[in-house]
């Protein structure tokens, strides 16, 4: 009862005016633009230590933002990260290239930083790029260093020693930078990100790079032989006219993978081209990671995209929260594709000055194409569940309109939860209306967890404070479009913290299921802290929030619910929760213990 009638979004108002379209409030920019790092902070009324992940991947201080290279190379996964090694801000031109490895995804060790802005070609900052691994088995970066002239290049290193496996030192080679910007009409401060390469079918490698061309937004292609000498296919590998298309600009940290539908094997992008296989064009625009899904076509060398949708804001998105500048590869050790990508803080600057740390990267999840060819699926890796512990489970719940279950035995700042809801019939699913597609975040404002529908809203209260004036909510709906259905999840942060100058948008995305065959909707919800990461329908929609409760912070105890408040019951034949250990990430010195 407290739950519905304390939350007062109920779509005429309440606090969905406050629910911002963008995350770039007013009162805490974290626009880039800031030099040189302040040296004395102000600190802000509240900063806990709290917040502090506990098993998501972040080094022991400082700034991170995109993961630069995902490897796996003699035994070892490297992370490769943007890192300033100065303070918890962007700095335009301190930006280095963390390192970080493990044997298991799960526990890491800081190495110390392998490039770092020394030359002319890089001396603005060390930028994202991608690790290519070479016929020979010999690593390969390639990165964006930011010039004075506000130009932007792509430069090599390799491995000073390849037989150490840790990849401790980096050289940059001479020939740099080996990728200049000079293509007709290029704009030379937005042309960067190099991706992984790959072999093609006359055995040159290829690579990527985002740009914006004078009306253009590309992936601009180029071929080597050696890796080290570039030239421009005079073709992009795909492009778009910027004025036919709405809400896009420059294609970030582009990633370009096969995959083969319904099957979770990954690809390795250098291999042949087995039948049936299907290629992910994927680029960070705006606030999100978006893709593209069709084949990559040999003889024009280029990606051709099953549909074309000029409309940029109908575009999948590999994770429609707090997420951006992923990165996928190609883990050999296990034959799986996984991808992971960045989330900010979404608080104040002057809170990250004064913790100390920014940024985090989220659970790396093991990626792939599903059966129907058009939707990609994400799920955490099997290592992350060595985390585990205190399992508590319940079975044959039943959930009527306005049922709380309160989910009790396992830390709730520290949990993964699993649930089946199983809906008991389909005939109350209110009729979709396909204009919500443009913007399912105001969709979900408007029909938040306190709204009564047929078929939901139905999900997770997480971070619930005793009179619930702070709560998180994870929840879903169900609409009937005319022969499928339609289903809207949401990770509702307007009511996550009493505290003011937090970013609490209602991030939403909707997937399509058929629920003539299957009843059951599942929602996994890992709890760290700061950071919540949900992954709905078996992972057909990703949401990762970053959250700074109260509760969390100042009394130290949280609830958590399942419930449902649609006029349709809702079955839980199971639900599975744990508390979560602590990884050992990064922690000080790590580059002693190896
Ligand atoms: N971050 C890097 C850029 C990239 C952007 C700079 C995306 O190379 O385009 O830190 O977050």
């Amino acid at each position: 009862n407290l739950f519905f009638s304390n939350s007062s979004s109920n779509g005429s108002g309440g606090r969905c005016s406050l629910c911002p379209q963008s995350p770039e409030v007013s009162f805490c920019p974290l626009s880039p633009e800031i030099s040189p790092c302040p040296q004395s902070p102000e600190v802000p009324y509240i900063v806990s230590t709290r917040y502090r992940t506990a098993y998501h991947f972040q080094p022991p201080r400082n700034w991170i933002n995109d993961p630069c290279g995902l490897m796996y190379y003699k035994g070892i996964y490297h992370n490769f990260y943007q890192y300033n090694p100065h303070c918890a801000l962007w700095c335009w031109g301190d930006i280095t290239w963390g390192h970080s490895v493990s044997t298991d995804l799960v526990n890491w060790i800081q190495l110390e930083p392998v490039i770092e802005p020394d030359n002319p070609s890089d001396i603005d900052g060390c930028w994202t790029g991608s690790a290519t691994i070479l016929s020979g088995g010999q690593p390969v970066i390639l990165y964006t260093g930011g010039s004075r002239d506000k130009c932007q290049v792509q430069n090599l290193v390799h491995p000073k020693n390849p037989s150490d496996p840790y990849l401790r030192e980096w050289t940059k080679t001479g020939n740099n930078p080996v990728i200049q910007p000079v293509v007709p009409g290029l704009n030379r401060s937005q042309f960067r990100d190099p991706t992984t390469g790959w072999i093609g079918p006359d055995g040159l490698w290829r690579i990527a790079v985002g740009a914006e061309l004078k009306s253009y937004t590309a992936a601009l292609l180029y071929k080597s032989e050696d890796f080290l000498s570039w030239t421009r296919v005079d073709h992009p590998l795909y492009s778009q006219n910027l004025s036919n298309i709405v809400e896009c600009n420059m294609w970030e940290c582009l990633d370009f993978f096969a995959v083969l539908p319904g099957n979770n094997t990954g690809l390795d992008m250098s291999a042949a081209i087995l039948r049936g296989t299907k290629h992910a064009l994927k680029m960070s625009v705006g606030y999100f990671d978006k893709y593209l899904i069709g084949v990559y076509d040999l003889k024009r060398d280029a990606f051709v995209p099953d549909t074309i949708v000029d409309d940029c804001r109908l575009w999948l998105k590999i994770d429609y929260g707090n997420f951006y500048a992923s990165k996928s590869f190609f883990d050999s050790k296990k034959g799986r594709r996984i991808i992971w990508g960045w989330s900010k803080e979404a608080d104040c600057r002057s809170d990250d000055v004064a913790k100390g740390w920014a940024g985090i990267h989220t659970i790396p999840r093991t990626i792939w194409l599903d059966s129907n060819g058009k939707q990609l699926l994400q799920w955490p890796v099997d290592e992350i569940e060595s985390l585990r512990t205190n399992e508590i489970n319940h079975q044959g719940l039943e959930l009527n309109k306005g049922d709380m279950f309160e989910i009790n035995g396992v830390d709730t700042f520290q949990a993964d939860v699993e649930i089946y809801f199983e809906l008991t019939s389909i005939n109350a699913a209110e009729p979709f209306n396909s204009s919500s597609l443009l913007d399912p975040e105001k969709h979900c404002c408007e029909a938040g967890a306190s709204v009564h529908g047929g078929i939901g809203p139905f999900g997770l209260v997480i971070l619930a404070s005793n009179n619930m004036d702070e709560h998180t909510v994870v929840h879903f709906r169900v609409y009937k479009s005319q022969q499928k259905y339609m289903i809207l999840m949401c990770s509702d942060l307007r009511r996550s913290s009493i505290r003011p100058s937090r970013y609490t948008p209602a991030y939403g995305g909707f997937f399509e299921l058929d629920l003539a065959k299957e009843r059951k909707i599942s929602l996994r919800t890992l709890i760290d802290r700061s950071a919540v990461e949900s992954f709905g329908g078996g992972g057909r929609v990703c949401i990762t929030s970053r959250v700074y409760p109260a509760v969390l912070a100042d009394v130290g105890r949280a609830h958590m619910y399942a419930f449902n408040n649609g006029s349709a019951t809702v079955r839980v034949p199971q639900l599975s929760a744990w508390t979560m250990r602590k990884a050992q990430v990064n922690v000080e010195k790590g580059w002693s213990a190896i």
